[in-house]
């Protein structure tokens, strides 16, 4: 088969042997596995979590968290996007060649580490609100296939002595996040972009990482993260429309 390139740098279907040797690996390992897990269940179950935003297939919860203060809502959505595949969605998310083009938020994204196919470090700068300091942040990326049809992407804070925190104009946030994703067809059917379905758990915490307006914060949470997962998907849905589907 003929693969171009976009093909070949698809989420590999198996863990890259480089990242196992890599210092980063038990931490990335471990870390991916309890984000997953967590992703795909439920908010009914457990207290507090309340529904914030609500659009066609999309939904938005929050629990309010306050440690000294400062703001930590963990976040937590749900969607259901038809035509695209998980392993698309996660490729997209992973990317960095199309991170500027989905990502309003940043103002700057640089690749500290290329570890493997499937697990980079980045530093990313962000959009200053007014009135806080702008704020940056330094994590690792790691994508891979946990189940069958499923595909996951976790972000997670780290620490690099090149790019020390709070050294510039900018404070250091830290950041987990996870987009899992997993695909459904018809049973008895080939999967095609016509009968693909897609579902998103998209969880993220952020840590402001020092002094941060409780207001400004939530009304910023409340407005960003809605137009993040309708403006990504959208974006993963016009990307893919005229390519034959990945699974
Ligand atoms: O997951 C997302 N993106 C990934 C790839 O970039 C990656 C990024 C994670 C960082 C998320 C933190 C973003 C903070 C942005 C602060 C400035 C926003 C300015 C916007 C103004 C136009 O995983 C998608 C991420 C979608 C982010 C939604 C916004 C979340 C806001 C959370 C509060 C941040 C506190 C910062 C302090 C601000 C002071 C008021």
């Amino acid at each position: 088969t003929v693969h171009t390139r976009d093909q070949i740098e698809l989420p590999p279907p198996a863990i890259d042997n480089r990242l196992t040797v890599h210092p980063l690996w038990p931490e990335i390992d471990r870390i991916s596995t309890e984000q997953i897990q967590a992703a795909f269940e439920g908010v009914g179950g457990e207290i507090g979590w309340q529904l914030f935003a609500e659009e066609g297939d999309m939904r938005m919860y929050r629990r309010e968290v306050e440690v000294d203060g400062m703001v930590m809502d963990p976040l937590k959505a749900m969607h259901k996007v038809r035509g695209v595949s998980a392993r698309e969605m996660c490729h997209y998310f992973f990317n960095p060649r199309y991170r500027y083009e989905w990502e309003t938020t940043l103002e700057q994204m640089t690749i500290v580490e290329e570890i493997s196919s499937d697990a980079l470090v980045f530093h990313q700068t962000f959009k200053r609100i007014w009135p806080a300091s702008q704020r940056d942040a330094l994590f690792w990326s790691h994508v891979r296939a946990s189940s069958e049809n499923t595909f996951a992407v976790t972000n997670h804070s780290t620490t690099n002595t090149e790019y020390p925190a709070n050294s510039s104009a900018c404070i250091r946030l830290f950041v987990t996040v996870c987009l899992a994703c997993r695909s459904t067809y018809p049973a008895g059917e080939q999967p095609t972009r016509d009968n693909i379905t897609t579902s998103i758990a998209y969880c993220s915490t952020v840590n402001p990482g020092g002094w941060a307006p409780a207001g400004v914060l939530r009304a910023v949470y409340k407005r960003e993260y809605p137009k993040f997962l309708k403006r990504f998907t959208g974006y993963v849905v016009d990307q893919c429309k005229d390519k034959p589907l990945a699974i």
